[in-house]
């Protein structure tokens, strides 16, 4: 078992560990994407995996930290659903000697602090995703677009920071304007009703960017829906690389996905090995992501999920 010290617990050397994997939610394929990269990993790194999926609460994935630390896992692969309600049961997993890794997404930065509370954070630089999205935008509508945006979860650290990128590099372009921006919860469902309503509000949308595939998906079928050409009428950017996205792509109904990998099975292996190594981990092991577009998604489909 494992020391609690003033900084991050330590954790000895064995031949299997108990690995807690806590998913927040499985309604998209991004998700079920990660959770078998991670239950792959456990065949291929010797872990007794513990997989708890907490169905869209951030209450529920309280709880179901809190029961891996009651079992006594050696370490807990952590992406909190939102920024700050998991911070109580990554401070507890710490004071309870469980090293925590935050995989895919963040806790609030200004409470908590990888090397301290935490090891280290495993992900994508969403502000940079978000960016890449808008950069493309500005080079091939000649800066002029009136935009739709449909952002993730309420408060999750991939929803504000894409949403930062891309709105900071929006605004330096006075033909790039902004008509609204909601929450679609980075679900279709979601995404497709949130557009329906905004398309009524705002019927001279010319882009819409959505902060995943799943919503980006969900708008195509509104636009459709109201009789609009996706693609044509409405260019649609997004993030992820969804396979249905890439298609929509190969279909013209999408113009651009930036990629975020779902695929952290490989990379927490990695990382946990270093860390019973006795390696310093940087507070963030940066995941670095492309752009696909009709120049390549042909190519990337096949390794879509
Ligand atoms: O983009 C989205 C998923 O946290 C990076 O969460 C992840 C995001 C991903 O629901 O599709």
């Amino acid at each position: 078992s494992s020391m609690v010290s003033a900084g991050l617990p330590v954790l000895e050397q064995k031949e299997r560990y108990k690995v807690g994997f806590a998913q927040s939610e499985s309604n998209n394929p991004w998700r079920i994407a990660e959770t078998k990269s991670f239950k792959e990993a456990a065949l291929s790194c010797n872990w007794d995996l513990v997989y708890t999926d907490a169905a869209g609460s951030a209450a529920k994935q309280v709880s179901d930290v809190d029961s891996m630390i009651a079992q006594q896992v050696d370490v807990i692969f952590l992406p909190p659903r939102e920024e700050r309600p998991l911070l109580p049961a990554v401070m507890r997993a710490k004071s309870q000697g469980i090293p925590v890794f935050l995989v895919d997404r963040s806790v609030d930065a200004k409470v908590a602090q990888a090397g301290r509370d935490y090891v280290s954070f495993l992900g994508s630089n969403f502000i940079e995703q978000g960016q890449l999205a808008a950069q493309w935008l500005i080079e091939n509508t000649g800066g002029q677009a009136k935009i739709i945006e449909l952002e993730g979860t309420t408060g999750s650290s991939p929803a504000n920071d894409r949403r930062k990128g891309f709105d900071d590099e929006i605004a330096k372009h006075a033909g790039m304007t902004i008509l609204a921006s909601q929450s679609g919860d980075f679900a279709r469902d979601k995404g497709r009703k949130v557009t329906e309503t905004l398309l009524q509000s705002h019927p001279d949308v010319n882009v819409i960017y959505a902060h995943n595939d799943e919503m980006a998906i969900g708008a195509i079928q509104a636009l459709e829906a109201s009789g609009r050409k996706a693609g044509t009428d409405v260019l649609i950017v997004s993030i992820d690389g969804t396979r249905d996205a890439l298609q929509a792509i190969i279909d013209g109904k999408m113009a651009l996905t930036v990629e975020s990998s779902p695929f952290f099975g490989p990379l927490a292996c990695a990382t946990l090995k270093r860390y019973v190594g006795g390696e310093t981990i940087e507070p963030w092991v940066r995941v670095s992501d492309r752009i696909f577009t009709i120049d390549n998604a042909a190519k990337h489909i096949d390794e879509a999920y």
